[in-house]
């Protein structure tokens, strides 16, 4: 039987297990990316395996999420970032130089090779060909010490294109029509794999604003075959050497197939506040605008930003209304200062940002209360923006500029405008990726050791998991709970992702404020959630924190991929609970998890009893690889990791191997 594309290069790289969909796969990575947010606990784990070497073809360093460096904490970690990068072999894009997904697709991003990094968006580069997928930190880290990535064999399921996208219809569009459809939790555990005679006429940076925003469907990956688009385009950036062809055999057999005809796509909006509230944007036009935001990892490409510049040539952004420029790289910036447009703009009254994730995230530009915000981004999760009451709608760069130029959303066809289509950039050639100085190599690195400020802490870890797994139900939450409300990641809490027992203080005070006081006096305490537990980032802090509070367990309908191993990663107790059982427990309940729960991960029991109150009785049902269970056994995975160098186990070669 032929394969997929994503099945081919699973086999090239495959180092353990069968292709067998639900099956556990281990997988030889390429390349690896960290971005600060997520890097400090990353090399803090690094160093705690005593790695001295990264291992991998390749790892980059960015710094792009909080580049504005409100605090001193935010600057030193970047300057720790860059010393853990001379010092162990990776790449470092200083701060500003734009967003990792952004900047790895210009610099690093290779079709056919495996990518592993700690953001959820890593699938970026999947528009051209790589197999790229996000994990925690603590899986980035054992990768780079020469570790494989274990991941359950997903199912491929074909995206099949047909068609042009027909006037002010847009890539973004692509992606929020799947969302519409499949909705957030569509993706789960499955590969979308873009097939058909629509591709060809997707360039490079359309398909990347797709594969970026699969990640919203909560899907392992996204990508698309490589030709001649692919080729050209790593040729603009000195790179053409890297093409390889791409293309699933004619008899490869996908698990389903979605049809997709671009012709029929119209310009659509995300409301708020999920990203696959989807409708047309003419349902919703004559909405007042406050804010209009065009960027990000998402839309930030030169391309991107081109067709909301060109509609603003002979129009000014509406006093109603600001509007910001966030370009997802410097490399991005420059691109449009050079051809004329970011005077062109300014001149319109927009606002250029540094190349940073910022506003995404509520860093900067935080809305103003009770108003709306238009972005091009990937997310509008409630209160990512900075402020809890947030009205945050998703669109397309034309759809963005025609609420900055009218101050209310306007379905673009309603404008006197000529529609800008979609224009590749032609200057790359002109030296904007070669010879970066803004990305310090491993060759040439600034320093050699590790330079820690004073808010840099350990990685708190978890003794070995015993007999007794119990606690007061310290939350109960509903569906698609986000790491964006277990963790946050705004400006006040990111200066805390390299200092748990500081960012532990907000773990889920979006939803109860008392919690973390609670949670510490309660001493152990399990966790209650509807469907798609933990959907949205990597970041594994949102297992670590709980863990540092005591929570020993988390209860839940369902659970998204990357957080499900993060929890296993820090030795916390993921069980999956019916409808009824949900329904049943109530905070505040007494939740016990029945029997020696230790021997029983170790001895691969699947149904738990959960005995509550010590009045009824439930089963809770744990989906766990062998490796998994051991490594929840082991109180998580840099205990078990390093458990098995001294035994001489091969998860992570030790950097001396
Ligand atoms: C996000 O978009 O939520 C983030 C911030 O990029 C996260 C990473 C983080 O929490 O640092 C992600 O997507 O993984
Ligand atoms: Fe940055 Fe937002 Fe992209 Fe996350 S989604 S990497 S915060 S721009």
């Amino acid at each position: 039987m032929g394969q997929t594309i994503t099945e081919q290069i699973l086999a090239d790289h495959l180092v353990e297990g069968d292709l067998e969909t639900g099956e556990e796969i281990g997988i030889d990575v390429d390349q690896v990316l960290t971005q600060d947010t997520t890097g400090t606990m990353v090399w803090l784990q690094f160093e705690a395996l005593e790695m001295d070497e990264v291992q991998t073809e390749l790892a980059a360093q960015y710094c792009d999420h909080q580049t504005y460096q409100f605090d001193f904490k935010n600057t030193d970690d970047h300057r720790f970032l860059r010393s853990a990068a001379g010092t162990y072999g990776a790449y470092y894009s200083r701060p500003g130089n734009g967003i990792c997904h952004q900047v790895h697709k210009e610099n690093f991003a290779a079709p056919g090779k495996t990518l592993l990094g700690s953001d959820s968006h890593t699938p970026t580069p999947g528009g051209l060909g790589q197999l790229a997928i996000g994990a925690g930190g603590l899986d980035i880290a054992v990768a780079m010490g020469g570790g494989a990535y274990y991941v359950e064999m997903p199912e491929v399921v074909n995206v099949h294109l047909t068609g042009e996208l027909p006037e002010w219809a847009t890539a973004k569009d692509v992606i929020l029509k799947l969302l519409q459809d499949l909705t957030v939790k569509g993706g789960v555990d499955k590969v979308l794999e873009y097939t058909g005679p629509g591709v060809d006429s997707l360039s490079i940076p359309e398909r990347t604003t797709i594969t970026n925003m699969g990640t919203e469907l909560g899907a392992t990956s996204s990508i698309f075959p490589t030709d001649e688009r692919t080729e050209e385009w790593l040729e603009q950036f000195g790179r053409g050497d890297e093409h390889v062809e791409l293309t699933p055999d004619d008899d490869a057999e996908y698990a389903d197939r979605i049809e997709l005809d671009l012709s029929e796509l119209e310009p659509l909006i995300s409301k708020p506040s999920m990203p696959d509230n989807v409708v047309p944007v003419s349902e919703v036009a004559g909405e007042e605008v406050s804010q209009v935001i065009v960027g990000s990892c998402t839309n930030g490409a030169y391309e991107d930003i081109l067709p909301a510049a060109k509609m603003l040539e002979d129009e000014d952004v509406n006093p109603t209304t600001e509007m910001v420029v966030a370009p997802g790289s410097k490399q991005a910036s420059e691109m449009l200062a050079r051809e004329g447009w970011t005077a062109e703009m300014m001149a319109a009254g927009v606002n250029f940002s540094e190349a940073t994730c910022g506003a995404c995230i509520g860093i900067g530009h935080v809305p103003a209360s009770d108003s709306v915000s238009l972005r091009t981004f990937n997310r509008n999760f409630e209160g990512r923006s900075g402020i809890e009451d947030d009205s945050v709608f998703l669109c397309s760069p034309e759809v963005a500029a025609a609420a900055a130029i009218t101050g209310e959303i306007t379905d673009p066809r309603e404008l006197d405008l000529e529609a800008p289509g979609f224009e590749m950039g032609d200057g790359y050639s002109d030296g904007y990726g070669a010879d970066d100085p803004d990305i310090i190599t491993p060759d040439d690195p600034v320093d050699d050791e590790l330079i820690k400020g004073p808010n840099i802490g350990d990685v708190p870890l978890k003794d070995p998991l015993g007999s007794d797994v119990s606690g007061e139900t310290l939350l109960k939450m509903g569906d698609n709970i986000t790491t964006d409300h277990i963790t946050p990641a705004n400006a006040e809490a990111l200066k805390f992702r390299s200092n748990i027992p500081e960012y532990a203080n907000f773990t889920l005070t979006r939803i109860d404020s008392s919690f973390p006081d609670r949670a510490r006096a309660a001493d152990s305490g399990v966790l209650v959630a509807g469907e798609n537990y933990g959907q949205g980032s990597s970041r594994e802090h949102a297992a670590l924190c709980p863990m540092f509070l005591g929570v020993e367990a988390v209860l839940a309908q369902s659970f998204a991929r990357i957080h499900h191993a993060n929890l296993f990663n820090f030795g916390l107790v993921p069980l999956e609970i019916d409808a009824e059982t949900y329904e049943r427990i109530d905070q505040g309940d007494d939740v016990e998890i029945v029997d020696d729960v230790g021997a029983g991960v170790r001895a691969g029991k699947e149904e738990f009893t959960i005995r509550v109150n010590n009045d009824w009785e439930a089963t809770g049902e744990m989906s766990a690889s062998e490796r998994e269970r051991e490594i929840l056994a082991a109180g998580g995975k840099l205990q078990w990791t390093k458990q098995q160098h001294a035994g001489g186990g091969s998860d992570a070669a030790p950097a001396d191997d």
